[in-house]
């Protein structure tokens, strides 16, 4: 090696050694700023292996539940959420994709305290968050001010509880129900009173409620149509605890039945001072008051007490949802979460066929599903009711609320024998409507 090759390769390494070391310096400098600012330099994404896919990109799609999580009927709010909260909580362990992404579902569960004017502010808040569908509301008072936001935003609602017609009679097409409605559940709790306990005038007492006075004039206008008295309406507000003026009042009228048109927090109270006073005469109630709550709030005068509920009792939701509602929440459902994890699904059913979680997109999915939930086979109709949905009439006996019939299509049909060979007489075709008094059928098919 010559001296000027020899001084070429010394100078050029000499070059690439303090390029080397000014290299190491700036990555160390700013290695050392990096730490100073508290911050890592996030490590590289792992290559993807041969022959593995890369993971679905995943999406966060919002839920929302409202009902009343405060106040007197907070523990329908909550077993409401608790049917969506377990619906979602399947969907997100079973793994959902929908438009090649895996979608994690979100509930945002909101309080609207059964008061009407929070229905509208509960219903903007779920338009603001983006929610891609909502379930709820509990009440029919709060349900039907807060559809017409959800209208305009276009954000498909199913109510698992809310029972007034006017909610599906506004012609909104993103409100949704899947339990009955009061024109049905009126005449069907009304025809029960007449037909088994044959009164000749009935008080009808309502908490002023959209729920309570519309179920109440339903029940007035079936016992008017069956040929029966019923004595002026008397009337309290939700909050109505104390109803010894109004039932002193009625207790000079010596009715032979009361039916009262509002919630178990107000009906149990109602109940138990009209025991107090010595009205001895049967009380009937709708869904609203048609819970094992009246027995802790009226003791003993719960006792053969008639209501009904504008769907299938609970206990014959299906085997799967009970079990696991029991799981999670380390108690039995109360009264419509069965209805509210079935609307849960609905809306995820309604996405997957529409490979959409956009409202506008999955809307007319939900619009024409046929799906067997929790609580049967749900479908809807024009207005989004239920497509022919049961009634429950029960009573209570020893605390506990045993139910007596169902009537469905038209029929009323022992519960024991709906239960034997029920869901054969459930899925029955459609029959009219009945107008007025439904009589019980025996097994024999004779009327009682
Ligand atoms: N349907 C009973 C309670 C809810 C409501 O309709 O107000």
């Amino acid at each position: 090696m010559n001296y000027r090759v020899a001084t070429n390769i010394y100078l050029r390494e000499g070059v690439m050694n303090r390029t080397r070391a000014l290299a190491t310096g700036l990555l160390l400098a700013g290695a050392l700023l990096t730490q100073g600012c508290g911050k890592e330099a996030p490590p590289p994404p792992p290559a993807p292996k041969a022959g593995i896919p890369p993971p679905l990109p995943e999406i966060v799609v919002k839920i929302g539940h409202a009902g009343p999580l405060t106040g007197g009927i907070a523990h329908l709010g909550k077993d409401n959420e608790n049917g969506v909260r377990l619906a979602l909580d399947e969907a997100n362990a079973k793994g959902i994709t929908i438009d090649g992404k895996k979608i994690k579902f979100e509930l945002i569960g909101e309080d609207d305290e059964a008061k009407p004017d929070k229905g509208p502010i509960v219903a903007q808040k779920f338009v603001d968050a983006k929610v891609a569908g909502v379930v709820g509301h509990l009440n029919s008072g709060v349900s039907i001010p807060a559809s017409s936001v959800y209208n305009q935003a276009g954000i498909p609602v199913i109510s698992g509880a809310a029972t007034n017609p006017m909610l599906t009679e506004q012609g909104f097409k993103v409100a949704f129900r899947t339990v009955g409605r009061d024109d049905q559940q009126g005449p069907a709790v009304a025809s029960y009173l007449a037909a088994e306990f044959k009164p000749k005038t009935v008080a009808v007492i309502d908490d002023a409620t959209a729920y309570g006075s519309g179920l109440a004039n339903e029940v007035e206008r079936t016992l008017k149509a069956a040929g029966i008295k019923v004595l002026p309406r008397e009337k309290g507000t939700d909050q109505t605890r104390d109803w010894k003026a109004v039932l002193t009042k009625i207790r000079g009228k010596k009715p032979d039945a009361i039916f009262y048109g509002g919630m178990d927090a107000t009906g149990g109270p109602l109940l138990k001072q009209g025991r107090e006073l010595g009205i001895n005469v049967v009380f009937s109630f709708g869904d609203g008051a048609c819970t094992e709550e009246m027995n802790k709030l009226a003791g003993d005068a719960a006792e053969g007490l008639i209501c009904s509920q504008a769907g299938l009792p609970v206990q014959a939701a299906n085997k799967r949802f009970l079990d696991a509602y029991k799981a999670k929440f380390n108690a039995d459902p109360i009264l419509y979460s069965p209805f509210t994890y079935d609307a849960a699904n609905l809306l995820i059913e309604a996405m997957k066929k529409a490979n959409s979680v956009e409202p506008a997109k999955y809307l007319p999915e939900l619009a024409k599903i046929s799906y067997e939930g929790a609580t049967g086979k749900i479908e809807f109709d024009e207005k989004g009711d239920r497509k022919d949905a049961e009634m429950t009439i029960f009573t209570m006996k020893a605390g506990k609320l045993e139910p007596l019939a169902i009537i469905k299509s038209g029929k009323t049909i022992k519960y024991e024998d709906f239960v034997k060979g029920g869901a054969a007489a459930a899925a029955s075709p459609a029959a009219p409507a009945p107008a007025a008094a439904a009589p019980v059928e025996d097994k024999k098919g004779d009327k009682k």
